[in-house]
């Protein structure tokens, strides 16, 4: 059990990302100190399950030595040299040719950045390049979802379809439009089946099109499964449907596999095990395992054939392909490969923790709409299963739970009332018992908690 935490010199000077800094200056903050394997080590001596991945981003697990050792080397051999102006290093060739080797046949191109929303501002101004290239300016209206998470810059706060954020700061900004997700439970008719509906769903991108006119949209962009959104896994019919009416209407089409990408669905990207084949995609997070900031946006021939057509591309990051972030990265890639990494998360533990999953939390009466894929998987706190009611607030539940999990030394996060955990890829089948088993209790604890509170609320409401 978690001792009282009271670190708050830690936030004396430091404001948080996405934290209510005032709060936390209150109460402090957890400070983590060292980690291995899957776990986190914080400055009091607790040991914590981090069933995320630090931020979706820890696929080959905490502790990698020989990660270390490649950055150390560059740094000695060269800390730092551009690809700017006819210059390149031997990092950023080696891993340019490695993702080559594991994407599919036609993604011969890649454009580095340092993170994922530097990856989608990218793309944001790539698309819109590409089209101009090709003598279609007016192609210039991206499509997004409601719900979806592209990021905190202004373009991927844009793109998101986080209302939240685009509340703060005259977001969306300009020629971004959004549909609606194609989540099941929530928004499925009655009596629609899963297929019916991610065809409706998908639909929805259609009817955009033809109300704006295909020749003013440059892209749709979505996670092939939403995850900060809430682990939103669309049904099998949504994306090949998808990928038909970019193709009917000559629209690009963008994957962000900022979560999905490098193993987490059991494949090296999301697309592969949703079924369809985009355009172009955004990557970061995993292709380091967040062992330094690095990303990657993956461009197909039809797209590079656009664009070396178009002169300069007037974009790019002093960063772009960093040579230590680079060789980590390779060393990552080449680890996930050697070790068979991925295919275990697609033949065993995927499979596993899906099974375990299903079974630790269709015991419990608030929980509803139970999915993985791979290892990332989700379920939604209700008040009544039986009605699909969602609790009042929507998110306010959540963080009950979550806070209860975390207080217990498990990292899971609350997406809205959506629990969702993406633990790094290397998490054996005994680790994923022991993770579920405190989840399951935290699961009690939560139980007991609503039921007195909603006993309360009804008895106030009398
Ligand atoms: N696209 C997707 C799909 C993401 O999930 C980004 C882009 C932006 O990446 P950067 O590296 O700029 O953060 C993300 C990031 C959370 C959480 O708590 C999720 C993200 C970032 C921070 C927190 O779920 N996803």
């Amino acid at each position: 059990m978690t001792k009282k935490t009271d670190n708050k010199h830690a936030v004396k000077h430091h404001l948080h990302p996405f934290s209510d800094n005032a709060q936390l200056k209150k109460h402090g903050v957890r400070m983590m100190v060292k980690a291995k394997g899957i776990y986190v080590y914080d400055s009091e001596g607790n040991e914590i399950i981090d069933g995320m991945a630090g931020l979706w981003c820890v696929n080959i697990g905490y502790g990698q030595k020989k990660l270390a050792k490649i950055a150390e080397k560059q740094m000695e051999v060269l800390p730092f040299y551009n690809t700017f102006f006819k210059t390149t290093h031997p990092a950023v060739i080696r891993l340019s040719e490695k993702l080559v080797e594991i994407t599919p046949n036609n993604f011969n191109h890649v454009f580095y950045t340092n993170s994922g929303s530097e990856s989608i501002d990218t793309m944001i101004r790539m698309v819109r390049h590409y089209w101009s290239s090709v003598g279609q300016p007016n192609k210039k209206i991206i499509i997004g979802r409601w719900n979806g998470y592209h990021g905190s810059t202004l373009g991927g706060a844009s793109l998101g379809g986080m209302k939240s954020m685009h509340e703060q700061g005259d977001l969306p900004i300009a020629n971004i439009v959004h549909i609606d997700q194609p989540w099941y439970y929530g928004l499925a008719d009655d009596n629609e089946s899963e297929e019916e509906f991610g065809i409706r769903a998908a639909n929805w991108l259609e009817e955009k099109i033809l109300a704006l006119g295909a020749d003013k949209i440059a892209a749709f962009v979505g996670e092939p499964i939403q995850g900060a959104g809430g682990v939103i896994i669309p049904p099998t019919t949504y994306w090949p449907r998808i990928e038909e009416i970019c193709k009917k209407y000559n629209i690009l089409l963008v994957a962000d596999e900022v979560i999905c990408g490098y193993g987490r669905t059991g494949n090296w990207f999301g697309f592969e095990t949703l079924g369809f084949t985009p355009d172009i995609f955004t990557t970061a997070k995993g292709l380091s395992s967040g062992y330094l900031p690095i990303g990657a946006v993956l461009v197909n021939d039809k797209v590079t054939e656009g664009l070396l057509a178009g002169g300069e591309f007037n974009h790019g990051f002093t960063y772009s392909g960093h040579p230590v972030a680079a060789a980590v990265a390779y060393e990552n890639l080449n680890i996930l490969d050697k070790k068979n990494i991925i295919e275990k998360v697609r033949t065993k533990t995927g499979p596993y923790l899906r099974k375990r999953w299903q079974e630790t939390f269709s015991k419990f009466k608030y929980v509803a709409d139970i999915r993985s894929e791979g290892l990332m998987c989700g379920f939604t706190l209700v008040k009544n299963r039986e009605t699909r009611e969602l609790f009042d607030d929507f998110g306010s539940t959540g963080l009950i739970c979550r806070d209860i999990f975390f207080k217990n030394n498990l990292i899971f996060r609350a997406c809205g009332d959506h629990m969702v955990a993406a633990p790094p890829l290397i998490i054996s089948k005994k680790e994923i018992d022991n993770m579920l088993d405190i989840a399951s209790a935290c699961m009690r604890e939560f139980e007991e908690m609503m039921d007195k509170k909603l006993k309360t609320d009804t008895d106030k409401a009398a």
